[in-house]
């Protein structure tokens, strides 16, 4: 298309009626800005802005040009230099952009005044992302969630904005379930979020109350975690064909789901997918996706699915532990799988397998690598698990019973008025049978 036609059809695209605005949307051209200010290295911040484009292009907008800008400091006002603006001003009109996004953080006054200069839309990462999520967003809990997390970034932004606002079409940062909310005054604004706050702590007990009941049996539970897509539901698909949507996009799962695993060994255990994880993954999101991820927090053991083909692999399993730490699940074991190993370079799949001991390589996608990965899981599962012995009263037949289900009954030795057990369970299970819990002599 030429420049011309294009700048044509957008000149068209502005006078369309809301009804087609979701064809508009599709188009939307977009600038992309990263700067090396909160980075390492000059790499780290090109993929991350790479990473930018990915996401722009998730969310419905073409990305049509990037720039990273090299400083030492934010400026407070424009957060590029003034000069740096005043150049891209002239790329905005050239490329007739639609929306400029930035990789980083803005302030609400920084955004301000890049939307003056610029005369179209600012939006950031965070910004970006919680508009994803609001695109992907399908149960109730999940779509609370979302537009509580806009909600508190939109809160601060607020002021000066709202009339401008409302009468702007929709766009990346503008739309998702909260944007008539933006017409409202701040106590409105408040109140709404209040209700949000109490319909999920309504969602989060009936989740609870699941969880417990899970507990209750005491199957192992582990949980798959990993950078957007790494291949996280590709995988539990094909173990557990669980029929979850498996997209080349990024943020594809936002709910939680979970199944049932069978294990080479004999062993039963609930395997769960969760939404993925991204660089700077916007706290506000973080905070309102902690009753979902408790999923992960509960686990006896995550699954970190790593995608050994992506070109900064140290980087993502950075961030994914980053977020983990975040949400308490620091300490929880962790077994790494490499993904994708049908389209990995062999060499760099030698190197991390030898960086990290017990790792598995995996495809999800042809198979590969799954028996060895089972094979590995019941094995941590198992080395996590507590010995322990218990004398059980010969009249309680029940709980001889429940520790058999519980987990691997090592020894068993009937005596005239109990029974000694020696039984690994699983750290989860060991307080159910402490009534019975003996010392060893
Ligand atoms: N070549 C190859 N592609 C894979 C493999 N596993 C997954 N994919 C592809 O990677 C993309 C993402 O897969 P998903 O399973 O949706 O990834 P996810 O980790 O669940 O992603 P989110 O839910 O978006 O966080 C899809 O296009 C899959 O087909 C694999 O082993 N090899
Ligand atoms: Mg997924």
């Amino acid at each position: 298309m030429t420049e011309s036609s294009r700048g044509h059809q957008s000149r068209q695209r502005r006078r369309l009626t809301a009804t087609e605005i979701d064809l508009a949307r599709v188009r939307q051209r977009a600038l992309l800005i990263g700067t090396t200010y909160g980075t390492d290295t000059v790499e780290e911040a090109e993929a991350s802005l790479e990473e930018l484009a990915l996401l722009a292009d998730t969310a419905g907008a073409e990305p049509a040009h990037s720039e990273l800008q090299r400083r030492r400091t934010p400026d407070p006002a424009t957060y590029i230099g003034k000069g740096k603006a005043e150049e891209l001003q002239g790329v905005v009109q050239s490329l007739d952009i639609d929306v400029v996004i930035f990789d980083d953080e803005l302030t609400p006054a920084q955004q301000r005044n890049l939307e003056r200069m610029f005369a179209v839309d600012v939006v950031d990462r965070v910004a970006l992302i919680l508009d994803i999520f609001a695109q992907h967003a399908t149960s109730q809990e999940g779509a609370v969630q979302v537009e509580l997390a806009q909600l508190r970034y939109r809160l601060p932004r607020l002021r000066g904005r709202g009339l401008q606002l409302s009468q702007q079409g929709a766009g990346i940062g503008t739309r998702g379930p909260g944007e008539t909310q933006l017409e409202v005054d701040r106590r409105r604004l408040l109140r709404r979020m209040q209700k949000l706050e109490r319909d999920l702590l309504d969602l989060a007990a009936t989740r609870a109350t699941q969880r417990k009941a899970r507990k209750r049996r005491v199957i192992p539970h582990v949980a798959l975690v990993g950078y957007t897509n790494a291949g996280k539901s590709t995988l539990l698909n094909r173990l557990t064909h669980a029929g979850v949507l498996v997209q080349d996009q990024l943020f594809s799962t936002l709910d939680p789901t979970v199944r049932r695993l069978h294990l080479p060994g004999g062993e039963t255990v609930l395997l769960s997918d969760t939404v993925g994880f991204v660089r700077r993954l916007p706290h506000q999101l973080v905070e309102a996706f902690r009753s979902t991820l408790e999923e992960v927090v509960d686990a006896d053991l995550l699954l970190h699915i790593v995608d050994a083909s992506a070109p900064d692999v140290d980087a993502r399993i950075h961030a994914v532990g980053t977020v983990l730490h975040e949400i308490d699940a620091g300490d929880v074991p962790r077994l790494i799988a490499w993904n994708k190993a049908d389209v990995a370079d062999d060499d760099t799949l030698k190197l991390l397998l030898n960086a990290y001991p017990g790792s598995v390589a995996i495809s999800a996608a042809n198979g590969a690598g799954l028996p060895d990965l089972l094979t590995a899981i019941g094995d941590r599962l198992r080395a996590l698990a507590h010995v322990s012995e218990f004398v059980v009263p010969f009249e309680r037949g029940d709980v001889l019973a429940a520790l058999h289900r519980a987990g691997e009954v090592l020894v068993e030795v009937h005596g005239d008025r109990a029974t000694r057990v020696r039984a690994r369970l699983p750290q989860a299970a060991v307080g159910r049978f402490s009534e019975y819990a003996s010392t060893p002599d």
